[in-house]
């Protein structure tokens, strides 16, 4: 049987609430930036999650709702600087500290630091929000504990699809069942299984009453994980 080497970690959602107090509330700094009355209130941005990737989910918000802005001439390129200026604006959020880390991650990725497991990060958010994020939350030394950053820029397809799943097992030289991946989502979850990866899964606002069928664990919140607990669990689901 396997030992459990790495622990793969999604970041918006899994790290911390970056999408109902982040993402969302930087795309309408953008919109209104850009002088587009399209506001995205707490709702509708929980249906667009489906949508992974922050340009794709404007460009499919615009083809559903805004088509005739979308046939101008140079609404593509637009679509790109207003993605741009959304993530100026989530690290200005994230800068401000008005997003922390997730209850009792630390300990978990501490415990994992002691154990010498290999920790990644594998997202498909842009790497500059991975940056700021890990800049604002963690000292130098928990920041070097991740070896590998996989993020959208580093893959043609993002979750749900498994291609940055498979891209961190290659870097990292391991077998699906070497690793564990922490998601917080359906879309995360399916690329994590469909790279044959098993999945410890922190649902996150927006997926508190979604179908996690699939995953090895599911927990309200890291401090209800400790690695023991997990080791085994995740042992008794296949790895060990
Ligand atoms: C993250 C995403 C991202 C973020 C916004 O998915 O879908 O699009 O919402 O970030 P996951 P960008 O947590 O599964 O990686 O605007 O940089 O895409
Ligand atoms: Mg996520």
């Amino acid at each position: 049987m396997p030992e459990l080497k790495a622990l793969l970690f999604d970041v918006d959602g899994t790290l911390a609430e970056t999408e109902r107090d982040g993402h969302r509330v930087a795309f309408n700094h953008a919109f209104a930036e850009h002088g587009l009355a399209w506001h995205w209130d707490e709702q509708r941005y929980g249906a667009l999650l489906q949508i992974t990737g922050g340009s794709e989910r404007i460009t499919h918000f615009a083809q559903s709702n805004h088509p005739q802005w979308l046939g101008k001439a140079g609404a593509t390129d637009l679509i790109t600087q207003i993605h741009q200026d959304k993530n100026r604006h989530f690290a200005a959020l994230i800068a401000a500290g008005r997003i922390s880390l997730r209850p009792g991650l630390k300990t978990l990725l501490q415990q994992a630091v002691a154990a010498e497991l290999q920790m990644a990060i594998v997202t498909t958010t842009s790497r500059s929000n991975v940056k700021a994020l890990l800049q604002a939350n963690f000292d130098s030394s928990l920041r070097n504990a991740f070896q590998l950053y996989v993020t959208g820029e580093d893959v043609a397809r993002k979750k749900p699809d498994p291609e940055c799943y498979h891209l961190a097992l290659r870097e990292l030289e391991l077998s699906a069942n070497e690793a564990l991946a922490i998601e917080d989502s359906p879309n995360g979850l399916k690329a994590a299984s469909a790279a044959g990866i098993r999945s410890l899964i922190v649902p996150s606002v927006y997926f508190r009453e979604a179908d996690f069928t699939g995953a090895a664990v599911i927990a309200d919140e890291f401090t209800d994980v400790s690695l023991p607990a997990l080791r085994q669990t995740a042992g008794e689901a296949g790895l060990k």
